[in-house]
């Protein structure tokens, strides 16, 4: 989000891609013949493609999937591929291109402890495997719509975050709910980048926290979370643009003051608290009233053009989460609802 770009993901090859595998796919493309390749050459996870990364071995409560399918959350549009989804990501803290699934692998998610604090009655350290054991999991399938504009559809696999929220027991002070991903600068080297606050830290209000679309994911492709996608534990919150949904989550405060994000500490102009898709609120930098809905490795080359098809308020979940922003928060916030 930091590239300057009206299409921030649309850069060329040796920009977005990690040099390894850059060289690597020079190399394998030269040996295919590069006239052979040309046509397909686009599709830049080619090394990816040859290897579909799925459930970590190391990833807690693994018998509990594939979980059953809540019917009450289907899709007006095809499911993303697994390979696509679990090939092209933002995970800043392994770096900033699409392509860092392959460093994500490093990320030891077995013991994972998990912080909840605050003002809470259950003040409590729990491992996700304990966690785990704890909620029935259930598989619901939610559109994901990217702030740059880029849209996928994944089922998910988790359980709601009003169950947690239960566990905890909030107080009265409890307005926020603060999620924070773990910070490890051994593992995840794009937290050595100055550039960033790091932890990353999202928010949610209390009220949207325990609406019944909140998610905690833990699954995804009816299989334990990859890392890339944020294993063990991340939020999936459909109807906001995707930055808002955190990913390897280690600690859940309960707040009284709307607490400061990661991204909106990066640049709050661009990338606010609130960030509810709005297909009539521009990104600073580019329209927000359509989107490139992704499917597969093909939709993401430089030679791709993904179809354009028109943004839906709330990412297309007015009727789940619309009366969670009434008068008096449109009053107060204006545009900045949704950016
Ligand atoms: N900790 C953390 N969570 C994160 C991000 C990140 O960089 N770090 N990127 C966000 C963004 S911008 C998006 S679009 C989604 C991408 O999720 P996916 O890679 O599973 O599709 O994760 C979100 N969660
Ligand atoms: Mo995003």
């Amino acid at each position: 989000m930091r590239i300057k770009r009206s299409r921030p993901w649309d850069l060329p090859d040796h920009a977005v891609t990690d040099p390894d595998v850059f060289w690597n796919r020079r190399r394998l493309m030269q040996a295919a013949g590069a006239t052979a390749v040309a046509g397909t050459a686009g599709a830049w996870p080619v090394t990816a493609s040859a290897k579909k990364i799925g459930a970590p071995a190391d990833a807690p409560a693994a018998g509990k999937y594939p979980a059953p399918r809540n019917e009450a959350y289907t899709l007006d549009r095809p499911i993303s591929g697994e390979e696509l989804v679990s090939t092209y990501n933002n995970y800043y803290e392994f770096g900033s291109s699409k392509t860092i699934w392959k460093k994500a692998q490093d990320l030891p998610i077995r013991p994972w402890t998990v912080t909840i604090d605050g003002a809470v009655e259950n003040e409590q350290q729990i491992d996700a495997a304990d966690l785990l054991a704890r909620m029935d999991l259930e598989e619901r399938r939610y559109r994901h719509r990217c702030v740059e504009a880029w849209a996928i559809a994944v089922p998910w696999t988790g359980f709601p975050l009003r169950k947690l929220v239960e566990m905890a027991k909030p107080l009265s002070g409890a307005k926020y709910v603060r999620l924070e991903t773990f910070h490890d600068p051994g593992v995840a080297a794009g937290q050595d980048s100055p550039w960033y606050p790091w932890p990353y830290v999202e928010a949610l209000t209390i009220e949207e926290a325990t609406n019944e679309l909140a998610l905690i994911g833990t699954g995804a492709y009816g299989h334990p979370l990859p890392k890339q996608n944020g294993s063990p534990l991340r939020l999936v919150v459909p109807w906001k643009y995707g930055f808002k949904s955190i990913k390897g989550i280690v600690r859940v405060s309960f707040v009284e003051a709307m607490p400061k994000t990661f991204w909106s500490k990066v640049n709050g102009r661009e990338y606010g608290f609130w960030a509810n898709v709005n297909p009539e609120v521009d990104h600073p930098r580019w329209s927000q009233a359509t989107e490139e809905f992704l499917q597969s490795t093909d939709d993401v080359g430089f030679l791709a053009s993904p179809e354009k098809v028109p943004t839906k308020l709330f990412n297309g979940y007015a009727e789940q989460v619309a009366h969670l922003y009434g008068e008096d928060l449109k009053r107060k916030y204006g545009d900045r609802l949704y950016r």
